[in-house]
């Protein structure tokens, strides 16, 4: 029996995996793990299905003469330094585009910053830009740093006002949770209330005291005028954040035109709830607003996740017990190393077509076909993708796709012929989950109590691990080619990693890979912790809850939290025009879905039997309207393009909104994963409409885009 960290998704539980030689035979919760006790969801049990999934890849692949070919490592790696040779003069015609799980992989977290560094490409993308990349914006200019993001404290919160956000299916992001159910169920068991703001009628919604149904897109609208109530009503009560904070006065002015009365109409919600919700908020005993996909893949996503943490400001709730907290990750938090650092920018470059900014190092994906496409001196010509799939997970899929077969070279880590790598010249697999070492770098500094958790391997692997590969795509894109010297060349990473860290490499001895640096970056992290301490703690070690972090973790350049960032309040007047124009009649938005993760899970049999179905919901009132039938499908057309999709008519939706899951749209020609294609489902990201984005982020409008519906 081994036992191990989940890496598929950010609740990061502990499981218990029982093999027989290379078989899985069991997975289940491990009861003994310090954070999540034995919860587990179906995607955590299906890792074994994952592990033996025969169309996982095993060998390189190579395309010739538009056949795939399995290959040797050397030979793949021989035709990828041919081909991205020429282009190696201007870096900026190959891209990169990293997907969600090289951050839930230690090899290509660690080693995928060294090879993108090596690159040198200002053309970096990844699926932040269909994510998370708002709250960056907001948190790099309140907090001085981009990765500081307070998580809600959920064991000791007394209110939480959940928006746009359904952890009970989604099992929590940007605030690692394992088994949010019980965490949710316990605030309310504690007498403290809970609050969701969303479209739908969510499990987290009915677990919930109170579902408000918003009108996607227009959260930043709800919360000025929360903030419009604490200080007309006399509310904002900083506590000890008194002393620490500009712009007060700033973020008052900008509430004029944002009443409660102003807002109910095209949010939706009363304006005697949004008053109650105010006056609620600031009365609990500690609250935490706590925003996710819902407040950042819209409109104004970096408006409404600034304001969010304005709301726990304003009410004395950031950064003390039961409020909205800053984790204390045991390694590799930029926020806990010592020395000044610099204040976080965006729009350091900007995009060569559209003129989108840069943020936190990368450029929005979904300027990325405008950039193969559009002829001129910079275009794109290689593409690298690391564990991504954006040819079903990001807007206007159907242009990408056409931008994909205009590329001199696309090279895709990834361990599936999917959608995406089908377009690929070649492919290169990594070990799967059972066969590497494990833990999350990112995911701790976003976790609702302090906690640290190393997996080793559980089996050997059959194929080379990625940091292997990224060092020798590194060797390729630096010139030396890639019959580099994997060993020295990571002990040289190695050696630098200590020097930073006033370390000397020996301390770790012979380590290598990444047990190594992490065990480098535990020795220089405030817990002064050992890869040895994590080894001798199979079930994690726990580092307690959240302490207050302030004022010491601030880097602006003030010191202080700035409210008011400029950068970030430019884009109050196009908010002001959306309050005045008023809303879309129908919009689409998205919908996780328990048994399936993103794109790349529905190949295994346990994960489709029945579960998730990929249907359009729309609400009783709308289906009369448009003459649409439950189980009949439906025309669903945009400024992008169109699709066909099942009805599923039921009153969980609000009216003037229509639902579909995304990651769908499998058993394209060249793709190979049996069960998926018999599980198809459509691709929602036909629809979204790329030209759609968050203004100052770039970020995907996901959630709120116009559509009009028909009966097919
Ligand atoms: N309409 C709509 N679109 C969305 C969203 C939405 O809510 N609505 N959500 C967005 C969000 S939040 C995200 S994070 C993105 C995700 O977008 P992506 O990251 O582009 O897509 P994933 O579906 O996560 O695809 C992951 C890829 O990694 C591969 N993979 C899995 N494990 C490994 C591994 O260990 N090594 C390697 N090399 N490859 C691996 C899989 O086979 C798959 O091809 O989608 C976004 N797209
Ligand atoms: N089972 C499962 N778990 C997952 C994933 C998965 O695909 N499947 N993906 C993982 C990833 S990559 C991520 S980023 C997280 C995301 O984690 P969550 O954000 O918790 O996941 P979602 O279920 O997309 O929740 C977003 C909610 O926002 C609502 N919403 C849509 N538009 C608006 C709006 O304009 N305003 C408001 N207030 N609400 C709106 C939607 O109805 C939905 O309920 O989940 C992770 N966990
Ligand atoms: S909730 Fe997430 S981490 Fe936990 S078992 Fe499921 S997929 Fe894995
Ligand atoms: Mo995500």
């Amino acid at each position: 029996m081994s036992v191990l960290t989940c890496p598929l998704c950010e609740a990061t539980c502990g499981l218990e995996i029982t093999l027989d030689g290379r078989r899985v035979l069991g997975v289940r919760g491990d009861a003994d793990d310090v954070f999540s006790h034995g919860f587990l969801c179906p995607k955590g049990a299906s890792l074994g299905a994952l592990h033996e999934d025969p169309d996982r890849l095993r060998a390189p692949l190579v395309k010739r003469d538009g056949e795939f070919t399995e290959v040797s490592w050397e030979e793949a790696f021989a035709e990828i330094d041919a081909r991205l040779r020429p282009l190696l003069a201007e870096r900026d015609t190959i891209a990169v585009y990293a997907g969600n799980p090289s951050v839930h992989n230690l090899a290509t977290a660690l080693y995928g910053r060294i090879f993108f560094k090596a690159l040198g490409t200002r053309n970096f993308y990844s699926a932040s830009s269909v994510d998370q990349l708002p709250k960056h914006f907001s948190s790099g200019y309140l907090f001085g740093d981009a990765f500081s993001i307070p998580v809600p404290d959920v064991d000791r919160t007394a209110h939480l006002l959940i928006v746009g956000a359904n952890p009970l299916v989604s099992n929590g992001s940007l605030m690692t949770a394992p088994d949010m159910r019980g965490r949710l169920r316990a605030i309310r068991q504690r007498g403290g209330k809970v609050v969701v703001i969303d479209p739908r009628r969510t499990r987290t919604a009915r677990a919930a005291d109170e579902h408000h149904a918003i009108r996607p897109g227009t959260d930043a609208l709800l919360l000025f005028a929360l903030v419009r109530v604490l200080f007309e009503e006399d509310l904002v009560s900083l506590g000890r954040l008194d002393g620490m904070v500009n712009g007060l006065a700033e973020v008052e002015a900008l509430t004029a035109g944002f009443t409660p009365e102003a807002v109910a109409p095209v949010t939706g919600i009363p304006e005697g709830e949004i008053r109650r919700l105010a006056r609620e908020l600031a009365a609990a005993s500690s609250a935490a607003v706590y925003g996710r996909i819902g407040t950042t893949t819209q409109a104004f996503g970096t408006l409404t996740s600034w304001l969010v943490d304005v709301l726990n400001v304003l009410t004395g709730n950031l950064d003390r017990p039961g409020g909205a907290m800053f984790p204390l990750a045991a390694a590799g938090q930029a926020n806990s190393a010592p020395g000044k650092r610099r204040p976080f920018a965006a729009g350091r470059w900007r995009s060569r077509v559209r003129d989108l900014p840069e943020v936190f190092g990368e450029l929005p994906v979904a300027t990325l076909a405008d950039e193969i496409l559009t002829p001129g001196e910079g275009r794109v010509r290689a593409l690298i993708t690391v564990s991504g799939n954006p040819c079903l997970s990001t807007p206007n899929t159907g242009r990408l796709e056409e931008a994909l077969s205009q590329l001199d070279f696309l090279l895709s880590l990834d361990i599936y012929l999917n959608e995406t790598s089908r377009h690929a010249d070649v492919i290169l697999p990594g070990p799967s989950p059972l066969e590497r070492p494990h833990y999350d770098v990112a995911l701790y500094q976003l976790a609702v109590r302090n906690v640290a958790n190393w997996t080793p391997a559980a089996l050997p692997s059959e194929l080379p691990q990625e940091w292997e590969t990224l060092l020798r795509l590194t060797g390729i894109v630096t010139g030396q080619g890639p019959d580099i010297d994997v060993a020295a060349f990571d002990a040289l990473v190695a050696a630098q990693l200590a020097q930073r860290n006033g370390l000397d490499p020996a301390i770790v001895g012979d380590r290598r890979g990444p047990a190594r640096l992490l065990d480098l970056m535990l020795r220089a992290g405030p817990y002064e912790l050992t890869l040895a301490d994590l080894e001798a703690a199979p079930h994690g070690v726990d580092l307690g809850p959240l302490q207050p972090r302030l004022p010491g973790l601030l880097s602006t350049s003030s010191g202080r939290i700035e409210l008011a960032a400029e950068a970030v309040v430019a884009d109050v007047p196009r908010l002001a025009e959306q309050l005045r124009r008023g809303p879309d009649e129908l919009v689409l938005i998205g919908r996780r879905q328990l048994s399936s993760n993103n794109s790349w899970m529905h190949n295994l049999p346990p994960l489709v039997r029945g579960q998730n179905r990929c249907t359009m919901q729309v609400h009783p009132d709308d289906a009369r309207r448009l003459g649409l039938v439950d189980g009949q499908r439906a025309t669903v057309r945009s400024k992008a393009g169109e699709l066909e999709v099942p009805v599923e008519v039921t009153d969980e939706i609000r009216p003037g909104v229509v639902s579909i899951p995304h990651g769908w749209g499998h058993g394209l020609p060249g793709t190979k994963g049996e069960v998926a294609a018999a599980h198809a489902g459509v691709n929602s990201n036909l629809v979204a409409d790329e030209t759609l984005v968050d203004a100052l982020s770039g970020t995907s409008v996901l959630n709120g885009i116009p559509v009009e519906v028909t009966p097919v």
